[in-house]
């Protein structure tokens, strides 16, 4: 038994699980076998003991009196939450005999599996579900509902999630929080910025409204929604025409800033000033505070790619530090995600090979309603894990038409009857992270982190890797790596000799240190993942892609008699859905 889980009481160490950027080291109070108080890792060196009040009242949801405890039986209508408790046993005979049957009449591509990062353990969200789906050869699922846009975007600048150290950003002097609500949801970042404001720094928010982390900005500056990439657009002109720019960096490390150079010439204060809705006098004094100040660090958020002109706005926004020379200043830059210096060996964890038909259908999850309702051959299953399509997925009316089909099989495996729950056929109890090995790899900032259980499963719940086990046996699959202790996956995935950045981190440093540290160079080393490894200006790629090669405003869609855009954000108080149905933070 794992050593934690010997001793009824003590504090362990624990990270916090949540999609959440700053991916906060933790302390577990446990005692009788119970946690009863959760506090943040003083020790843990970005995120230093403070947590939000979503997790400090995590215990409640913990043992939260509505949590699944045992697998149900739907036994009411699809919908009317109706459900009986069976046992582990029947419920996996009958998601493995209806599963078989799926596959005899109609091959196995017409079950679709459905998840997200409700659990950011890397097992848990992306290790023995892909092993055994690959193996299931079912549909595969485009997991694009979060950042993939702004991700790609990114990555025709810069290669890849590669950015700044949050941690030197303290010694930034000027910060621009752009489309991020960072007080809520990058607290950390917050923290990071005060130290730097202390020292000097000035920071500027931009934002379509002005919500609580508008109000923390020295100048909060509101801008139409999707019009940020002509902001850039006209930040650049303003730096080429006043000669802001850093030469030097540009030659060296870029392609394409002639081109831009001519290509701005357009985006002149005036025009942008009439798109963005931003006073010229103000785009004059943002590009001359950019180009004047150093370091400057731009912390790139969520906010603007999630419009249909996305992914470009992010991929112009990110071309900004390139044309003042700031990625070569410790604290100046860039972060939109910082992912790929803790990327692990997907393959070794995921299996890809397993995968029988290579070109197995690939399911955009935005489009769920329609692939639920219109798509052909029809999914006849879906299995639902670590999300909650029914309130998050787009198109929310379309998605519950769909969920109320009743010839499709559904499976929920989750900690609650969430909103989609209640459409499944059969419901499976999840364990909480802290009932789990595993290990998490922050987007934000550049530490890797284990998770040991610390207590027993809840009730009858299992984690992911039980789930997709017993599955695989269920189903008769003897492929060895479907049976391999969590313990052994890590160790795979750490193994990844295209990571430069992972040298020498294994399970056993995990283990003993609890957080260590990629292995990054402190300033840019100017060898990028992009076709020319430089920071790509001009991108052949996009061009091939079917993209303008050089950014580009494009407009949003016009909906015509509807001039008005919903924005609706991340709760302070939730996380996505989690925590919507628990009163302590419903009333927090
Ligand atoms: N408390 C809390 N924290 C969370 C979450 C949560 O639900 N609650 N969710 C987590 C997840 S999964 C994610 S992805 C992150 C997301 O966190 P963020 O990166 O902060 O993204 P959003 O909050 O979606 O949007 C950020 C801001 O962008 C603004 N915005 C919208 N459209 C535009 C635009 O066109 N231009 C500009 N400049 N601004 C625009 C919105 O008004 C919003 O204030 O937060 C994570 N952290
Ligand atoms: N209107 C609107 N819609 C949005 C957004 C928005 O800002 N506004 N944000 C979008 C974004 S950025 C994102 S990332 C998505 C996120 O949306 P989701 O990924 O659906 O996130 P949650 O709603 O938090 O749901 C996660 C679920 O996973 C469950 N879970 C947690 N741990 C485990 C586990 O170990 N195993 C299993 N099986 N289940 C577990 C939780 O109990 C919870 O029910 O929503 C998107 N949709
Ligand atoms: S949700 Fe974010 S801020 Fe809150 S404890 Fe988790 S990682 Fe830290
Ligand atoms: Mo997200």
């Amino acid at each position: 038994m794992h050593s934690f889980l010997t001793q009824s009481s003590g504090i362990f160490p624990s990270v916090c699980p949540l999609d959440c950027p700053d991916q906060c080291g933790l302390l577990l109070h446990k005692q009788d076998g119970k946690i009863v108080k959760i506090q943040g890792d003083p020790n843990h060196p970005v995120t230093k003991g403070n947590i939000c009040n979503k997790v400090r009242h995590m215990t409640e949801r913990i043992y939260d009196a509505k949590r699944l405890q045992f697998p149900l039986k739907r036994i009411g209508l699809k919908g009317e939450g109706k459900f009986e408790r069976i046992s582990w046993n029947e419920a996996i005979q009958t998601i493995t005999t209806k599963w078989k049957e799926v596959i005899n009449t109609s091959g196995p591509e017409s079950i679709l599996p459905y998840s997200f990062y409700g659990n950011m353990g890397n097992l848990s969200a992306e290790g023995m579900d892909r092993r055994f789906f690959h193996r299931l050869g079912a549909s595969q699922l485009d997991r694009s509902i979060c950042s993939a846009a702004g991700s790609q975007g990114y990555r025709y600048t810069m290669g890849g999630s590669f950015g700044t150290d949050p941690e030197d950003t303290i010694h930034s002097k000027l910060i621009i929080l752009w489309g991020i609500n960072a007080v809520s949801t990058n607290m950390h970042q917050i923290a990071l910025a005060q130290k730097a404001r202390k020292n000097g720094a000035k920071i500027i928010v931009i934002d379509v409204h002005k919500n609580q982390t508008g109000q923390f900005a020295d100048w909060f500056i509101p801008i139409l929604p999707g019009t940020d990439a002509a902001l850039a657009l006209g930040i650049m002109h303003i730096l080429f025409a006043e000669n802001l720019v850093d030469n030097e960096f540009l030659e060296q490390y870029t392609v394409g800033h002639e081109e831009l150079k001519k290509h701005v010439v357009s985006y002149d204060p005036q025009t942008v000033s009439a798109i963005t809705g931003i006073p010229t006098e103000d785009i004059f004094k943002l590009a001359r505070m950019y180009g004047s100040t150093s370091p400057a660090f731009i912390r790139i958020g969520n906010g603007p790619q999630h419009h249909d002109n996305g992914g470009m706005c992010i991929r112009t926004i990110a071309c900004l530090p390139a044309l003042t020379g700031q990625w070569m200043v410790k604290g100046g830059g860039a972060i939109k995600g910082n992912g790929g210096y803790l990327a692990h060996n997907a393959e070794k964890l995921q299996r890809p090979e397993l995968l029988q038909k290579k070109d197995t259908r690939i399911i955009n999850m935005n489009l769920l309603g329609q692939a639920l309702l219109e798509l052909n051959p029809p999914v006849k299953s879906l299995y639902v894990y670590g999300t909650n399509p029914a309130v998050v997925a787009p198109d929310a009316n379309k998605v519950k038409k769909g969920l109320e089909r009743e010839d499709l099989f559904i499976v929920i495996h989750d900690l609650f009857l969430t909103e989609t729950a209640k459409y499944a056929d059969i419901i499976l109890p999840a364990t909480s992270s802290f009932e789990n090995t595993d290990f998490y790899t922050s987007y934000w900032h550049h530490y890797i982190q284990i998770q040991e259980p610390v207590i027993e499963n809840y009730g009858e719940s299992k984690s992911n890797v039980e789930v997709f086990q017993l599955l695989s046996k269920e189903m008769g699959f003897v492929d060895p790596s479907l049976f391999e202790t969590e313990t052994e996956m890590i160790t795979q995935a750490l193994d990844n000799k295209t990571n430069p950045h992972l040298l020498g981190i294994d399970y056993e440093k995990l283990v003993e240190n609890k957080y260590v540290k990629a292995n990054i160079k402190p300033v840019f080393t100017g060898n990028l993942p992009t076709p020319t490894g430089k920071i790509e200006l001009y991108s052949k790629l996009m061009e091939k892609d079917g993209y303008p090669p050089l950014p580009t405003y494009m407009p949003i869609k016009n909906d015509g008699d509807f001039p008005f855009l919903f924005v609706p954000g991340p709760n302070h108080n939730f996380l996505n859905s989690t925590f919507s149905n628990n009163e302590s933070h419903v009333s927090l």
